[in-house]
């Protein structure tokens, strides 16, 4: 189906450049300030759409979809699509797409600088310093972990968690990994990991943990109150994928208690809102969701949009399609 001059919404504002191209096609209607809409908002305006672009601040639930009478598109801005309806979008044959690959390698980078400020206790030592605190060097001050010859269990050994596997290898670490289908023998002789079926086992053996599954009902609170007591007293647990799938405020106490060595969090469970404990605990590395925050991704990403809403309104089946259609 060709689609001639569809309006496009997009919830937040994107690079320049992404907004300039899409402007020089489409009808648009933009987010100038940047801030994000309100549910009832976001409801009165989709109305008349065509094409949506959200990102993962906007939950795009079943009354959203059926509030877009015209609505064909959903061009999700960010790979993760746990918020969107994706049922409700293919029961109102209403196709999702999304932007994979062109974030890996950030994300990737992300996790490692985490691995790394938690394990040499980098905030602590500079907290110290612009503190006012330092009176100068000292054999015991601000003392972390090696990371040499340390265990460490990623979940999730998709694009992402063998992108962080491949860096790891020069920190010359031990790589365990567990995920849904085992990896082909050649692959895990790539990444030099090894695989464990049983997720328990694995993660009460690591030294750092890196968690890289997606969100989705099987996955939330997959790190529970109960599986998070399995942990060694200085693993380090660093989450880049999605906050639901720590119990949150279980982590929260454990760390705040120091029965665990850190984590590294670039998700939260109810973001843009943390656990107190969190914040009050001093061996935690906490980011507000900027694993793909580079000029590079986002333009990528904006590209990708770009490309799919080209396929689609082309007639044309869109390169990154998350749902088939019924039609299909
Ligand atoms: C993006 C992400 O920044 O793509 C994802 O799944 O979590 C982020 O890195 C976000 O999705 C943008 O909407």
């Amino acid at each position: 189906m060709h689609l001639k001059n569809p309006i496009i919404l997009i919830t937040r504002k994107l690079p320049e450049k992404i907004e300039k191209t899409l402007k020089q096609n489409f009808n648009l209607i933009l987010n100038k300030t940047d801030k994000k809409l309100s549910y009832k908002d976001l409801k009165k305006k989709i109305d008349n759409v065509d094409i949506l672009i959200p990102c993962v601040s906007d939950t795009i639930d079943a009354s959203i979809i059926k509030s877009g009478k015209k609505l064909k598109l959903i061009a999700n801005f960010g790979n993760g699509v746990d918020n969107l309806d994706l049922v409700t979008a293919k029961e109102q044959n209403v196709l999702v797409t999304n932007t994979p690959d062109v974030l890996t390698e950030d994300t990737a980078d992300l996790v490692l600088t985490l691995i790394l400020m938690i394990s040499r206790k980098v905030i602590d030592a500079q907290k110290e310093l612009v503190e006012g605190n330092w009176t100068g060097w000292g054999p015991s001050k601000t003392i972390g972990q090696r990371i040499k010859g340390k265990k460490v269990g990623i979940i999730g050994m998709g694009r992402i968690g063998c992108a962080v596997a491949q860096r790891l290898q020069i920190l010359g670490v031990e790589i365990y990994y567990h995920n849904r289908r085992r990896l082909k023998k050649n692959v895990e002789k790539k990444y030099k990991a090894k695989y464990f079926h049983d997720l328990d086992y694995m993660i009460a053996q690591s030294d750092i943990i890196s968690i890289h599954c997606p969100y989705t009902p099987e996955t939330f609170h997959l790190f529970s109150k109960k599986r998070l007591r399995l942990l060694k007293k200085n693993c380090i647990i660093i989450n880049t994928s999605r906050g639901e799938i720590i119990d949150e405020e279980a982590l929260a106490n454990l760390l705040f208690q120091k029965k665990i060595g850190g984590a590294g969090l670039d998700v939260f469970e109810h973001e843009p809102q943390i656990t107190t404990r969190l914040l009050e605990s001093d061996n935690v590395v906490l980011l507000p969701h900027i694993s793909s925050a580079t000029l590079e991704s986002r333009i990528a990403m904006g590209q990708r949009v770009i490309k799919n809403i080209i396929a689609f309104t082309s007639g044309k089946s869109p390169p990154d399609l998350v749902n088939k259609p019924y039609y299909d």
